[in-house]
This record gives C-alpha cells, structure tokens and sequence, in this order.
C-alpha cells in the first residue's frame, strides 16, 4: 500500500476495529490520518496517530455535515487527493440496545440510521471529489443486519440500510474506479459493543458454535481490510465480507 494515503475515522481508543485497520494498512505501507469525535476522543487519538507517524486531521461529527466539509477540506488541503477511507462509525441509544426492537424511539431511530448508515453516504460525497484516481471506501457491518439477533434491534435495521447503501455507493461511484465494500466483523469487545445487551454471551455464543471455534480479533479485521483497500482487491466492489471465524455458515 505504499503511496496510498487513507482517512480513518471511528477510532475512539486501542481496541476499536478503526485501530486494527489503520494497524495494518500502515504496516502496509500506507499514509494515514485520524479524525476524532469530540475532545474526549482526541486525547485517545492524538497518541495513537502518533506511534504511526500519522496526521490528525481534527474533529468530525457525522450529525453535522460542516465538520465534515471541514475534515474533507484539510485533506485536500494537505495531500490534494484521497486513495482510500475507512468508516467505523456507529451509535445508538444504550437504553434500545436491550429488550425490544418494536419498543424503538422514533428519535433514536433517526439518530441510529443518521449516524450508523446515512454517514457512509454523506463521506462518499466528500470523498469522491477528491477520489481523482479511484479509490476503495470501507465500512463495516454485523451480522445482526441479515438475521435477527438479541439486543441488536435498531442497530440491525440501520446495518441493513448500511448493507443496502454499500451496493448503491458501489454502482455510483464504480465507474470513476471507486470501490466500496463492508467487512461484517464478528462480535469483537469494543467501547462500542459494551452498550450492547448481554454482550459477553454473545461472545461465548460465538466461540462456541462458529466454525473456527473462537471469535476474531481487530488484527484480523485489520488485514482482511488491508486486503479491501489495496489494489489486491481492486476487482471486488459491493461486497460484504464475513470476518467473523466462519459464523453467518452456522447461524
Ligand atoms: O463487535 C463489534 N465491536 C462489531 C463492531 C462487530 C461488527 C461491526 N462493528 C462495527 C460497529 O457497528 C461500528 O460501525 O464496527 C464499527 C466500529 O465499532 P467498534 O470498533 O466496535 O467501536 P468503537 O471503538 O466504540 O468505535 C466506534 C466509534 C465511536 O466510538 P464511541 O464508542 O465513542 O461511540 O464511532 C464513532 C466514535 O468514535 N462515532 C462517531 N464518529 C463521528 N460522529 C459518531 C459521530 N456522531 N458516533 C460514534
């Protein structure tokens, strides 16, 4: 990956899934920079970039489109052209995290779909003026989007949508040779998924009954998205991969 430059944004501290993305594309070879949401995060980010000798380019909340713009804006500024982006981005209410999904808030509705799927779109917008010689957008996804699972609720409708957007991205942007794929991670123990009920049986669950028999780690996704931003992949677009030590097989 060497030459490429790439954005990542949803790194919120050393066991996000962003982390072990930027991890290996930059052992890769690739160039990197950070975006962080709020001050909270920068402090967690700053170090993080730093040990990769990567630029932070500053704060970005996916509710308000100027930080974007503003984001968007400081990478042209800096390198002129973007090769690749990571999305790893996601939210919902803890509270609707548990119980129901019938039980949803129209409020967190639109929060959860605002941020978990329409931010995918919105960056794609952004990105791809600046994508000049193609390029590979990645997000990532849960297997809760294709099938029902406890607790997951609106997070499994927005990932849906975020599948269905994946497709949709990929048939815009194909023909100016930007790609987009998801990687749909096995249950991994982030800040994230820490809002997620019963989390940690969903982890044994996992262990127990995937074809691997364990679950996967932040360094797998990480190379597996290395694979999906590099060139290696550069036939593949539209694709959800399963990083997830073979479970959507059994489940
Ligand atoms: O088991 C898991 N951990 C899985 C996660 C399995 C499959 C998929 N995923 C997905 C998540 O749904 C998400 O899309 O991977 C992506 C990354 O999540 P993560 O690495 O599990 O979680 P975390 O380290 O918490 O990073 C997510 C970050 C946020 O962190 P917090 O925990 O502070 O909400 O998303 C960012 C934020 O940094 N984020 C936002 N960024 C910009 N604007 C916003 C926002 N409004 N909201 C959340």
């Amino acid at each position: 990956m060497s030459g490429k430059r790439g954005l990542i944004m949803g790194v919120a501290n050393n066991r996000s899934i962003a982390w072990g993305i930027a991890k290996a594309a930059h052992a890769h070879g690739a160039e990197l920079a950070f975006t962080y949401q709020g001050d909270a995060l920068k402090k967690r980010v700053e170090p993080l970039a730093a040990e990769l000798g990567a630029e932070v380019i500053g704060h970005c909340d996916v509710t308000d489109g100027a930080t974007i713009d503003a984001v968007f804006a400081e990478v042209e500024k800096r390198w002129g052209k973007l090769d690749f982006l990571v999305h790893a981005i996601a939210f919902s209410d803890k509270d609707e995290l548990t119980g129901r999904y019938v039980d949803t808030s129209q409020e967190n509705f639109s929060k959860s779909l605002l941020i978990s799927c329409y931010s995918l779109t919105a960056v794609a917008q952004r990105a791809e003026k600046l994508m000049t010689d193609g390029g590979s957008l990645l997000t990532l996804t849960y297997y809760g989007a294709e099938k029902w699972m406890p607790h997951y609720n609106v997070m499994g409708v927005a990932k849906a949508a975020l599948e269905a957007s994946v497709r949709y991205l990929a048939a815009d942007l194909g023909p100016q040779g930007i790609r987009v794929n998801a990687i749909s991670a096995g249950p991994i123990k982030t800040l994230a998924a820490s809002g997620i009920g019963d989390f940690r049986y969903i982890l044994k669950w996992n262990e127990y009954n995937s074809p691997l028999r364990r679950t996967v780690t932040i360094e797998e996704v990480g190379e597996t998205a290395a694979y999906l931003l590099s060139d290696m992949s550069r036939g593949v677009t539209g694709e959800i991969h399963h990083v997830d030590a073979g479970y959507h097989v059994v489940g």
